[in-house]
């Protein structure tokens, strides 16, 4: 590097060693927390300096954090938005400094593009698309309504609000199947058990749990089994991730189905890092490639799964 500060570039070192700062939405779930990890190992793997922070989950602390990567004049900043909206003007001081963007894992709603490189993560109107059709497949037969309860995502953020669209959109197709009851658990395990808790009290008759994450249906468990029900059989779950824990219960027959949502995003982002510094060529969106699982096939594929 020519040493000098002030081409506005990021901060490279002499050494040509590239800085990433990234903004992680925060700790909430075990796929946020092999996402981390993803992230930490891959960073080290491609001699990458990270700086790290955890927003626990508040949009302010990016918004903090990315500035500070700004100061620090870091080469690349990546970050995964804790909600969609509410970014350009941190954005644009970003690109403003001449230092590139890389969405990771959730996007923005930023109507202007040029605010970052690409958005390399799942395609979440598809995740709950597939959960919704397994659905449909599963229920064809129903005489009656089938009354599905909904714990969504964190609000306001891209997986859930694009979750619950894939999933409704899905549902369509039998108008016997019915969400009864919607409400955000904020992709935690405490906070799927404690909406569960209300929607059982609240609904004599529940069939069906579509939960956008894992944590929230291994939390919903508790509610379930607390309230006499067997879970699997009088209440049907559905999950989005296939974290380890998740895979589990789906394997114990207490889940019955779950879209995957790959958090293994370290290796292609650093990748992406690399190129990005070097002025190259991005494609605007990388769509993680990923799967679903039914109960055999999560015993099928538990010995093997890296999170
Ligand atoms: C999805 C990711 C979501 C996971 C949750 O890519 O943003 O956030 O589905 C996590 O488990 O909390």
């Amino acid at each position: 590097a020519c040493g000098n500060s002030d081409t506005g570039g990021g901060g490279t070192k002499d050494d040509g060693k590239i800085t990433m700062g990234f903004s992680q939405v925060g700790a909430e779930s075990g796929w946020r927390t092999a996402n981390t990890i993803s992230i930490k190992e891959a960073a080290t793997a491609a001699g990458i300096e990270l700086k790290f922070d955890d927003a626990q989950q508040k949009q302010e602390n990016q918004i903090k954090a990315i500035r500070n990567y700004i100061q620090q004049k870091v080469d690349v900043i990546a970050f995964s938005p804790v909600v969609e909206s509410g970014w350009d003007t941190v954005l644009k001081e970003a690109k403003d400094a001449n230092i590139p963007v890389i969405l990771t894992d959730r996007s923005v709603d930023s109507a202007d593009k040029s605010l970052y490189k690409t958005f390399l993560g799942s395609d979440f109107v598809k995740e709950g698309k597939l959960a919704g059709e397994w659905l449909v497949e599963q229920k064809k037969t129903a005489s009656g309504p089938v009354n599905i309860v909904e714990l969504q995502g964190s609000t306001g953020a891209a997986p859930a609000n694009d979750r619950k669209k894939g999933f409704a959109e899905a549902i369509a197709a039998n108008p016997n199947l019915k969400v009864i009851a919607s409400q955000t658990g904020d992709f935690t395990r405490a906070g799927g058990k404690q909406v569960m808790e209300q929607f059982l009290k609240a609904n004599p008759k529940i069939d069906v749990l579509f939960a956008h994450n894992d944590d929230m249906g291994l939390g919903a468990l508790e509610a379930i089994t607390a309230a006499g029900k067997v879970p699997g059989k009088d209440i049907t779950i559905i999950t989005i991730d296939a974290v380890k824990d998740g895979m589990q219960a789906l394997a114990d027959g207490k889940f019955n189905f779950i879209a995957e949502c790959s958090p293994l995003l370290g290796p292609q982002l650093m990748d992406l890092a690399k190129k990005v510094k070097d002025g190259q060529e991005v494609p605007a969106r990388i769509e993680t490639q990923e799967t679903t699982f039914t109960t055999e096939q999560a015993k099928e594929a538990l010995p093997n799964r890296k999170y």
